[in-house]
């Protein structure tokens, strides 16, 4: 029991010295709203605790951006009238079943005062192997929104912590001196040509890969995840993959991340959405936002067939279905315009891939008249997208500007966005904390000063690779 006690205390004084100062207030998310049927209400009578009356709960239904089904038979809502306290307090207790044949147990309790403030706070018991399982772990709040026929309709939200610019405020650390030298373990790069395919042409590319120390064609029971890395606007495929003892140290970073076990051996392909490397194919701002928009469908049907089936991944097969059932092994990431890359991969392309890194850029959404929308249209958007998509609940991002970064506030706002407008993204409010939110799917955070070019993104990269394919 002693022991006990000072466990619990010791978890939460942890939680309290990680970061209070920077604790962002409490807000409502909606979750769902019930439109509970009632049967015919019986007193059981005054007993000891006060006047005790039975509501059946005979039936219903519910919805929500992320959940809806029926409410079950065979609940009841069990209250107790107290006048010394001038209210009632409610207990309802019943089930509810989602339209894919999940059931959910509800215990709301709450209370009406005799001055009309009627408020509860449900509990949701959802199996932990559901992909409802999100449910069970937070505090909700409940109101009526008014009586349908026969019955009662309640609002539920869940309480969060609302964006809060500080926190995301964060000291990615630098990369160590040392480990920008070239590593005693050095893993190599390769040019690898494919071909693809767009718009009627086809086009004879290349991308660059980076294999790992001890990369061996022939051990093919050696597999490797892999991350695409897509540059930014004007630049090219050797924009991350540079030279070693560049100012941009990615592959040395890697040679002794991999070393010294921070993260699992990796391949790192680094493609353009430019025809080749001398940028043909986009005159204008516009055409490259087409290319970039459109990237996914030459990373499915023709790169990543080529180069996944060149070295030891885990494709089995070229074709769409081999790429889907693959895609936890594969992350996309890139920076400003390979930003928006990415953030169009996710809308278009979640199939293909789980893990998203926008370094340095935002997402850019366009209504009919191809006119530039609002963060939270862009949110409302991408939410739409990933909803239809049917991995709503599969996939994971890690976005990462500066302050001092062009992109720093367009990406913040949207990202601000997505957390407001966009119920697919949780946002992770505790990463800046080193206290990841338990479901979370959104990670961002803003290193101070960092500016719009590749060396503060290699530190991002160099932050974040270490949270991937955990
Ligand atoms: C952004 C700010 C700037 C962004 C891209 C840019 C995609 C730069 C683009 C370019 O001119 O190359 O938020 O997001």
């Amino acid at each position: 029991m002693f022991k006990k006690t000072i466990c619990a205390l010791a978890a939460i004084f942890a939680v309290l010295t990680t970061g209070l100062a920077q604790q962002a207030d409490p807000e409502l998310e909606f979750v769902l709203e019930l439109k509970v049927k009632l049967g015919n209400a019986f007193g059981v009578g005054k007993t000891a605790h006060g006047n005790r009356f039975v509501i059946p709960i005979t039936g219903g239904t519910f919805e929500g951006p992320r959940i809806k089904g029926e409410v079950l038979e065979g609940g009841a809502d069990y209250q107790l009238q107290n006048q010394e306290m001038g209210r009632t307090d409610l207990e309802a207790i019943y089930c509810i079943r989602t339209d894919d044949g999940v059931s959910i147990h509800v215990r709301n309790r709450g209370i009406i005062g005799n001055d009309g403030y009627f408020y509860c706070s449900p509990t949701f018991e959802a199996p932990m192997d559901s992909k409802y399982a999100w449910l069970n772990n937070a505090i909700y709040v409940c109101r009526p929104s008014g009586f349908v026929n026969g019955g009662i309709g309640l609002k539920v939200w869940k309480v969060r912590d609302a964006f809060n610019f500080e926190s995301t405020i964060q000291d990615i650390k630098p990369i160590p001196d040392a480990l920008r030298q070239p590593a005693q373990k050095q893993g190599r790069i390769e040019e690898f040509k494919y071909t693809a395919h767009r718009a009627g042409k086809t086009l004879q590319k290349h991308a660059r890969v980076y294999l790992p120390y001890n990369y061996k064609a022939k051990d093919k029971k050696t597999k490797y995840n892999v991350l695409y890395l897509m540059h930014g606007g004007g630049d090219k495929t050797t924009s991350f993959l540079t030279p070693p003892n560049d100012w941009f140290p990615l592959r040395n970073v890697l040679d002794h991340m991999i070393a010294d076990g921070s993260i699992d051996p990796i391949i790192v392909v680094t493609p353009t959405f430019y025809d080749d490397d001398e940028n043909i194919g986009a005159n204008k701002m516009d055409d490259a936002i087409a290319l970039t928009r459109d990237f996914h469908i030459e990373l499915q049907n023709d790169l990543i067939p080529a180069v996944e089936k060149a070295y030891n991944t885990y494709l089995e097969g070229t074709d769409s279905l081999a790429v889907t059932k693959s895609r936890e092994h594969r992350a996309f990431g890139g920076f400003s315009m390979g930003a928006l890359t990415t953030w169009y991969q996710l809308a278009y392309g979640i199939n293909a891939v789980k893990y998203f890194l926008p370094l340095s850029g935002d997402i850019w959404a366009y209504n009919e008249k191809g006119e530039k929308q609002s963060p939270e249209f862009a949110a409302k958007w991408i939410n739409g997208m990933i909803e239809k998509s049917g991995f709503a609940n599969d996939f994971e991002v890690f976005g990462y500007t500066g302050t001092e970064d062009m992109a720093g506030n367009p990406q913040k706002n949207v990202t601000e966005a997505l957390h407001q407008f966009a119920p697919v993204f949780r946002y992770d409010t505790g990463a800046s904390k080193g206290q990841p939110t338990p479901n979370a799917n959104l990670r961002f955070s803003m290193r101070k000063g960092g500016q719009h070019y590749y060396g503060d993104i290699n530190q991002y990269l160099y932050f974040a690779l270490p949270l991937l394919w955990k």
